[in-house]
Formats: C-alpha cells, structure tokens, sequence
C-alpha cells in the first residue's frame, strides 16, 4: 500500500492497524470472518469505478462487458452452491434484500410475524425502531424460557391469532437448527409468505451442516460474508415465478448501481464455496463451537440452550458477576474479541446486556482445532473470573499473541 501510504498517511494507518489488529486477536465475532486474498483483491479491483445498472445484458451503460461476466459469473455460480432457480447478487447488505422482499410482497402496515430481536432475531426482521418495524406492522415470536429453544406451538399459536402477510425465520443469535419445513407449514396454514434469512448458516447449508429452506421457502435472504466468507453483501434467492418481481425491486426499487466490484468478489467466493476444502471448513466451524461450548460449560458458563448445532454460542453471564458490556470490554483488553448480546429474557438493555455471543468461523480460518477452542475457553474463563486483575489480562493478553503467531494469517498482505 505504498501509494496510500503516500497520499494519505492518516487512512494508511488506520487500514495497517486494522491488519495488526487481525492478525493479532482472537476474534469470535460470529458474523464475522477472514475473507481470501482473492475476494478482498477483487473487491479491492478497479471494478469499483464502473456504473452498471441494470443487469447483464440489459444495462443503463456502456462498456458493461466485464460487470456482465462477472455478475453472470455470480448468479451462475450461486444457483448450483444453493441449487436455487433465481438469484439477484446486487442487494448492498442483508437488510436491503429483506427490504426488497417486503416491499414486493407487501404495503404499509401489513403484518409481518419474525423472531423478537431479544431472543435471538434481526433488527429487519420486524424490530420497532427498524424500516421493518416502522412501515409495517411487527409480531414476534422467540424462544422457550426453559430450553432457549424455537417454540413450534407457540409460533403457529401467534400466527394464527395474528395472521401475518410474511413470516420470517432465521436469526442472529440462535444457536440451534432452524425447522424451516416447520415455519413453511405455519405459513401454509395462515397463507403467509415465507422468508428464511439464512445470513449466519449459509455456509453451513451449503456444506449440508443445516437443512436447507430451499424446498419450503418463498424467499430466501442471506449476507455473503459470515459464514460464506465472501465480501460484505446480500443476496436474494427464490423461485423463477418471482424473478421478475425480485429483480425490479433491487432496481430500479430500492437501490442504484450495483456494486460491481463487490459482485465480482461474491463470483470468487461461491467459487471456493463450490469447492470440497469449504465443506471441510465448515464442519470444523461446527466442530470447533461444539467443543469451545463444552469446554466453557466445564468451566462453569452457562450456554443457552445448553449447546449449539452451529457456529456460535450465546453465553449467559448472569451468575458470573459481569455484565455482556463489561465482559467484552475487559476481553478486548486480553486481546479476545466478543459482543455482547442480549440473552432471551434479559432483564438489562441491549447496551449493557446479561450475555456474550461467541462464533468459531474466524479461528477456524485460522486453521485452529479442538484444543486451541479448549485453550481459548479457558482464556475467557480466566478473564471473565477476574476482570479487575490487571496481571491475569495481561498473562492472557500474551497467551493469545504467541495462539495468533501459531496460527498466522494474511501474513502476505504487503503494508
Ligand atoms: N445481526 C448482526 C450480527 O449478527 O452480528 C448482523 O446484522
């Protein structure tokens, strides 16, 4: 980054301590991950210069050529890793392609029936104070208090009372599979559509970790950098009778010009999705969480719902003396990187929370395993039993530096 470090000193610095800040922490964000130099080079590329709305074949523009290659590329390659009959790669994030869902499927103040954002849900899948709360009328469903499980009865209960014009399923902090052919029954029933926002399992649908929604669901939404591990972005996918309607939405409906360079780098990593290494991937995500919540229900923690069946865990630090904010303040201190989260039925606020959520897709990008996630669970243990101890964050704080020099990662970044 010579030239930048040149031009602009002050950017430059912020991008190299955001590289040391990678290299060198433990990150479990569980939305998060470490994307390939090939998708952050593409992302990077000078497609970023190009205006392109429209789609292939059917531009606003000249000189359209490379962006129909590469979104073509895009939508091909999505349809075969989904097995998926329509695909737009143009919404800019996952919230603009559940928007561009609801504003096809309904008008003002029709009702929408998504999980509550206190038990796990999105902020667009119905929250108050979000476009989706706003515009239309929200009912949530959530969570058993007793198992912090999906309570099947209780959503067909809600839905029947409220009878809602979409329901949605899918969440950001749920731990546990998801029934989608149970939501696609209830929606059958009240003659609802059904939207399944897969943006935090979508890897693992893709290496056949989670069911896929694609037999049950109207519409399916994801992001393509969390699990997928592709660019920051969205996509929708749905049947071909819904093509059309899907594709005006995203434009000329909701959004401009595509973000062509973004596009290319979603071809590039449904490219590496498609490959037999991704699935490998996936299963040590899953494998790596399963033994990071055993290890830290050892260490005493409660994990809601007692488990997971995913990429991520939510901690419940309730007995623990700390709260989620505290938790994950005095962890980046060690050099350990969480948010804190809402438990279900918290009774603190989404500022200071009662919990933590935890996800292994970046240290298992990192190619760590089994007794790294054991190592790493009791880091946090240690931290968390004494966030006042200024010796043990620090004891911590160089444990997991000399972990992320074991595990090096995008050491050929040139600075
Ligand atoms: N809900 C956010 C997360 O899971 O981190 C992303 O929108």
């Amino acid at each position: 980054m010579q030239v930048l470090k040149k031009s602009d000193p002050e950017v430059y610095e912020a991008v190299t301590k955001e590289i040391e800040r990678e290299r060198n922490n433990i990150v479990l964000i569980a939305s998060e991950n470490y994307a390939s130099r090939s998708v952050l080079e593409t992302q990077g590329s000078i497609f970023s210069n190009k205006y392109a709305e429209g789609y292939p074949d059917k531009r606003y523009y000249g000189g359209c050529d490379y962006a129909d290659s590469v979104e073509s590329l895009a939508i091909n390659r999505a349809k075969e890793l989904f097995g998926v009959e329509h695909v737009n790669v143009q919404p800019h994030s996952g919230t603009q392609a559940n928007m561009a869902v609801y504003f096809a499927l309904l008008k003002p103040g029709d009702k929408i029936l998504g999980m509550g954002l206190s038990n796990g849900g999105h902020l667009s899948h119905g929250a108050p104070f979000n476009f989706s709360g706003i515009f239309y009328k929200p009912y949530v469903y959530g969570v058993s208090k007793k198992t912090g499980l999906i309570d099947y009865d209780n959503v067909r209960k809600i839905a029947k009372k409220r009878k809602p014009k979409i329901i949605v399923a899918g969440a950001s902090s749920y731990s546990r599979t998801i029934d989608f052919k149970a939501f696609s029954e209830i929606a059958k029933e009240v003659k609802a559509f059904f939207l399944a926002d897969i943006a935090h399992i979508a890897g693992l649908i893709v290496a056949g970790l989670h069911p896929s929604p694609v037999p049950y669901a109207d519409f399916i939404t994801s992001t393509t950098h969390k699990t997928l591990r592709g660019p920051r972005g969205g996509m929708i996918m749905c049947g071909a009778k819904y093509a059309r309607m899907i594709d005006k939405m995203i434009f000329p409906g909701i959004q401009g010009g595509p973000l062509i360079h973004v596009i290319a780098a979603k071809a590039v990593a449904f490219k590496e999705a498609l490959s037999e290494k991704f699935n490998s991937y996936q299963i040590r995500v899953v494998k790596n969480a399963k033994e990071m919540a055993d290890a830290l229900t050892q260490k005493g923690f409660r994990v809601v719902s007692g488990g997971t069946d995913t990429h991520l865990m939510l901690i419940d630090l309730t007995d623990k003396s700390i709260t989620g904010r505290d938790a994950q303040a005095v962890l980046d201190r060690a050099g350990i990187t969480v948010n804190k989260n809402s438990i279900p039925y918290d009774d603190k606020p989404a500022t200071v929370t009662s919990g933590i959520r935890l996800g292994t897709p970046i240290v298992t990008t990192r190619n760590m395993r089994e007794p790294e996630m054991v190592l790493i669970a009791d880091l946090i243990s240690q931290v968390l039993n004494n966030p006042n101890d200024s010796v043990v964050i620090g004891r911590v704080r160089e444990k997991v530096r000399s972990l992320c020099d074991k595990f090096p990662v995008y050491e050929d970044i040139e600075t």
